[in-house]
Parts: structure tokens; C-alpha cells; sequence
């Protein structure tokens, strides 16, 4: 096979983000832009004699970008590529294949919960041999090869057929495609306590039906795999499960505002467990009639019942972990139970060191993302079927009263108190209001000039005192690398914060994250306690709003996703 040296020239903007290159799918269809990126990849990592997992979350343009990557990655040396059937691996499902056959990397091709279609985003991420997302070392060196690429290498084969499960070639490299859920299945398995959760829903089918909704990502033959083929529920108890290249026209995010679909069908239908997961099956949201989990509970609520399940029963608790705008509820359950608790920045990529390293097993983030050291990604079905397995486990020692997600709620409220947690986001908005925002704030950093000064909420008289503003930065615990300016963090006297930063997955303009946090402890009462978020973080949310001065520097009113 001849490989042959394409001339291009660099494109702008190749930089990745949180959480791999997002861009709309007419920027990845420019001539060379795609391969420009693969090369990239490739001349960033020991491609010669590799083995390299391919997968994403079959959205538009997937298929493509497949034939892409095996023609440069042939050319580049690459020995094998192990391939998910028409190009499906879940993000956590690619991080177990790249783990469980010790590959070099993988690439995924997903934008995530981004939307997808010819007029809507794509992206490409790689994650190494550990399973995880790429460390920004690599990342960066894959930016940096993007800037000065004079050319890319090819071998010309005829396209592999993605449909059909077994073992190809191309050019000289070989090729395996393999079934996308079976080994994902698998996993779980040896993890969850499956007798134990069946029987309960065996026992609960009239009184306890569940609803998994796949918003048409990746997750739809997952969920099947395990809820209708392995604890036998009935057809009812999946919804929008077949993977679409544009998710259906929807924006595959579960939260209250995009997951609607399985929003209405709980509360039409009286459902008392409900579940979404994202395009690509990394974030998960937990929903049942009139009960909503924040992400940052369910995190701690996991860590709080982890000797439910096996696996932790097994191999024990070593550590806790948060992204740093995530609340601090897990860092309670830490305290009590004596383990050791890390704050890292945004994205998953932060936790990889730590749970290599064995210092860390259960880590969530705000935005939706729960998982453990089972594998390097958050993990959607892993956190629901983690819920079954402690709500089957609880259960199974009161015979006499269903405990559903509200008395769970409740329970750890009790016990911990609450963090009442909510995120606003500004989706695309201008790039110089948003950096003006941050400007703003910085400048106060810098001249003191906030601290001590108090606010009063305009709706309630609530007043609130600033304590401390700082950029927050992270020293790895591990390999000592420092990630600055991770979000812009305003602390109040009576231990509330409120949290600013800038959005590193969007394709276009700027979105400004606000995250606002106030804890109250267990003595207010389980009234207080069970208050909606919205009531109990009014008057914070108001000074956060008054402080930054955020409406006037993003010239919105409202912003555009609440969770
Ligand atoms: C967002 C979330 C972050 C998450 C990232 C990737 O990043 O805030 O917590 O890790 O998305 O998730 P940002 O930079 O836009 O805030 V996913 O499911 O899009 O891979
Ligand atoms: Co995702």
C-alpha cells in the first residue's frame, strides 16, 4: 500500500475544550479540516504499531469520519483499530474498551449533548491508554501540531463496511468491529448487584415502574440491553431508545429543560423513577413524580450508600471527588466517613490521575456527570443503575414501606443537610460581554474592592457578606501540572458561594456559567430542607446577579437553561 502525503495548510481554532474539538459540522466538512485535526492527533501520540479504538455517538458525520481516521491512522502506522458497529460506542463504553483490550487510545466522535445534523455540531475527542480524556499536556501538543501542519498522510482503501461485526483490514492495519454494548454489559454486571435489583422490580412492577428515556443518543441500546433483555421489564420502560445522527431533532441533554419527553411521560404517568442520559451516555439525570435529584446529591447520596454495592463493597471507598463548581455535599459524606476529598476543575479529565494513582472512587460533577474508577469517563447508566441497586438494596430492609427517591432525599438531608445548588446559563451570547464580565469581576479580585461589602436582596432583605473572591486554580496531586483560571469563585460570610465561568464545549459565541451554592444545615427541618432550589437560593441568586452586574455586561435578561 502506498501512502501518500497530501499537501494543507492550518486552520484557526483547532484548540480543544473541556471536553475534546466542538465546532458545527459545516466547519469539520471543509476540505482538510478533519484530517488536518486527525494528523494532528496522530503526530501526537506513538501512532506506529498502535492499537486504536474508534466510537462516538452516532451522530451526522460519523460514518465519514471513521473511513477518515482509518486512512490516516494506516498511514501513520497505526496496527489495529477496534471499531464500534456503525461507528456506536458510548463515551464510558468506548473508556472500558480502550481499558479491557489495554488499546494505545481511542478517538470518539461525539459534541455530547450538543445537537446534531448537517446544520448542527460535531466533534472529535481522544482518550489514552487509561481510558480517559487526553491531559491538557496532550491536548495542547495536538493544538500545537494544528498550527504549523504543512501535510497528512494517507493510504487509499476501499471503505470498511461498518455494519458487520468481525475482523477486516485496511491497507496494512487491521480492522475489528465488535458489538457496541455487548462488553459495556459485562462490566455492570460484575459491579451491580443485578439478582438483587431484578427481583426488586420483579416485586415493584405495579407499585415501582421505571422510565428510561435515551433522548435518541448513543445509551438506547444499552438501556435495552440491561433493563428490558437482563431485569425484564416491559417495552414501557424504555423510551426514544434508537440512536439517531440528529437525535431526533432534539437536544440530547438531561436536564428539566431538554429532557421534556421524559419529564411529561413521569409526571402524565405517575412514574416514581425516572432517567435520561446524553447524546454520547455520559451524564445521566434522575427524575420521578415530583422528584428531581441534583446532580451534586446524587453523587454524595451514591457515595453515601456505596456499600450497597459490590464493587465498593468489594474493593472499598477510596476517595471522593468533585469538579469545583459542583456543591460541597459530597465533601460532607467524605468527612464522615474519614476519606479524603478532592476539588478539581471542570471536566473529567482532572480525575483520571487520581483514580490511577488509588486515591479516588466516586467523583461527580454539576453539570450531570457521575461515575467511578470502574472505568476514566462519567458513566450515564452506570449512576441510574447505581440508583436501582441502592433503592433495591434499601428496600429490601423495610418490607413494609416503599423507599422511593423523595425519602432518600429526605434521609441524607437529615443527616448532611442540604446544599441548595442551581447553575444559570447564558448560552451564546457576545464574546466581549462575556470577557468584559470576567473583566469586571477580575478587577475586583485584584483591588479588594469587593471584600467585606454587604448585599441586600431586593425580594427578601436577605443580606449577604463577601468574604473572599479568587480565581480558581488546581495543582495536580499527582504529576504537580497547574491548570489557572478555572472559574471565578465569590465566597459570602455565611459560607455561600456563587461561582463564574466561561463555557469550554460551545461551537459558537461565548456561554457563561453562574453556579450559586448556600448550605443549610440539618436542624432547619425537613420542611425547610425539601424546599424547591428556586425559593431556597432566591435572594442569593439576586446579589449574584447584582454583584456581577450580569445583566447589563450580557445585555440578557434571562438566561436560557436553569438547572
Ligand atoms: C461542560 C460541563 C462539564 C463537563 C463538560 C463535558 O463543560 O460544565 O462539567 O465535563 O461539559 O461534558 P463546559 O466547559 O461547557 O462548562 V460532556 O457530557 O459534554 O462530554
Ligand atoms: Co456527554
Amino acid at each position: 500500500f502506498n501512502v501518500k502525503e497530501i499537501e494543507t495548510k492550518p486552520f484557526d481554532g483547532q484548540k480543544p475544550g473541556t471536553s475534546g474539538l466542538r465546532k458545527r459540522v459545516k466547519v469539520f466538512q471543509q476540505t482538510h479540516y478533519t484530517e488536518n485535526f486527525i494528523q494532528s492527533i496522530f503526530d501526537s501520540i506513538k501512532a506506529e504499531g498502535s492499537t486504536i479504538v474508534i466510537g462516538g455517538d452516532g451522530r451526522y458525520f460519523s460514518p465519514e469520519t471513521v473511513q477518515t481516521i482509518l486512512k490516516i491512522g494506516s498511514a501513520n502506522g497505526v496496527e489495529k483499530f477496534i471499531v464500534g458497529k456503525d461507528s456506536i460506542l458510548s463515551t464510558p463504553a468506548a473508556s472500558n474498551i480502550i481499558r479491557k483490550y489495554k488499546a494505545t487510545g481511542g478517538i470518539l466522535l461525539t459534541a455530547s449533548h450538543n445537537p446534531g445534523g448537517p446544520d448542527a455540531d460535531f466533534g472529535i475527542k481522544y482518550n489514552v491508554s487509561n481510558g480517559g480524556p487526553a491531559p491538557e499536556n496532550i491536548t495542547d501538543q495536538i493544538y500545537e501540531k494544528t498550527k504549523t501542519i504543512k501535510s497528512y498522510k494517507v493510504i487509499e482503501d476501499a471503505p470498511v463496511d461498518l455494519s458487520k461485526v468481525g475482523d477486516f483490514t485496511y491497507g496494512p492495519s487491521k480492522v475489528q468491529i465488535i458489538d457496541s454494548v455487548e462488553d459495556y454489559v459485562i462490566l455492570l454486571e460484575e459491579i451491580f448487584d443485578f439478582p438483587l435489583i431484578k427481583s426488586f422490580l420483579d416485586a415493584h412492577a405495579d407499585d415501582f415502574p421505571i422510565l428510561f428515556d435515551g433522548l435518541h443518543g448513543v445509551t438506547g441500546p444499552y438501556a435495552r440491553a440491561l433493563l428490558i433483555e437482563r431485569f425484564g421489564l416491559p417495552e414501557t420502560a424504555i423510551q426514544n431508545c434508537v440512536p439517531s445522527p440528529n437525535f431526533g431533532g432534539g437536544h440530547p441533554d438531561p436536564n428539566l429543560t431538554y429532557a421534556h419527553t421524559l419529564v411529561e411521560t413521569i409526571e402524565e404517568k405517575n412514574i416514581p423513577f425516572g432517567a435520561a442520559s446524553d447524546g454520547d451516555g455520559d451524564r445521566n439525570m434522575v427524575y420521578g413524580k415530583q422528584a428531581f435529584v441534583t446532580p451534586s446529591d446524587s453523587v454524595a447520596i451514591i457515595a453515601h450508600w456505596a456499600d450497597t454495592i459490590p464493587y465498593f463493597k468489594k474493593g472499598g471507598v477510596k476517595g471522593l471527588a468533585r469538579s469545583m463548581p459542583t456543591s460541597k455535599a459530597i465533601d460532607l459524606v467524605a468527612e464522615k466517613k474519614g476519606l479524603e476529598c478532592f476539588e478539581v476543575p471542570t471536566g473529567w479529565k482532572f480525575f483520571g490521575n487520581l483514580m490511577d494513582a488509588g486515591r479516588l472512587s466516586i467523583c461527580g460533577e454539576e453539570s450531570f456527570g457521575t461515575g467511578s474508577d470502574h472505568i476514566r469517563e462519567k458513566d450515564g447508566i452506570w449512576a441510574v443503575i447505581a440508583w436501582l441497586n441502592i433503592i433495591a438494596a434499601v428496600n429490601k430492609d423495610s418490607p413494609n414501606k416503599l423507599i422511593g427517591i423523595n425519602d432518600l432525599l429526605k434521609e441524607f438531608y437529615s443527616i448532611y443537610g442540604r446544599s441548595f445548588f442551581s447553575r444559570y446559563d447564558y448560552e451564546e451570547v457576545s464574546s466581549e460581554g462575556a470577557n468584559a464580565l470576567v473583566d469586571n469581576i477580575n478587577e475586583a479580585l485584584k483591588t479588594g474592592s469587593l471584600k467585606d461589602t454587604v448585599h441586600t436582596s431586593a425580594s427578601t432583605g436577605t443580606q449577604f457578606t463577601v468574604s473572599d473572591i479568587y480565581n480558581f486554580e488546581y495543582t495536580d496531586p499527582i504529576d504537580h501540572s497547574v491548570s489557572k483560571n478555572q472559574g471565578q469563585v465569590i465566597t459570602f460570610s455565611d459560607g455561600s458561594r456563587v461561582v463564574f465561568r466561561l463555557s469550554g464545549t460551545g461551537s459558537q459565541g461565548a456561554t457563561v456559567r453562574m453556579y450559586v451554592e448556600r448550605y443549610v444545615g440539618p436542624e432547619a427541618g425537613p420542611e425547610k430542607l425539601m424546599e424547591p432550589a428556586a425559593v431556597g437560593l432566591k435572594s442569593l441568586i439576586e446579589v449574584a446577579l447584582d454583584i456581577s452586574k450580569l445583566k447589563e455586561y450580557l445585555g440578557v435578561d434571562e438566561p436560557t437553561v436553569i438547572t
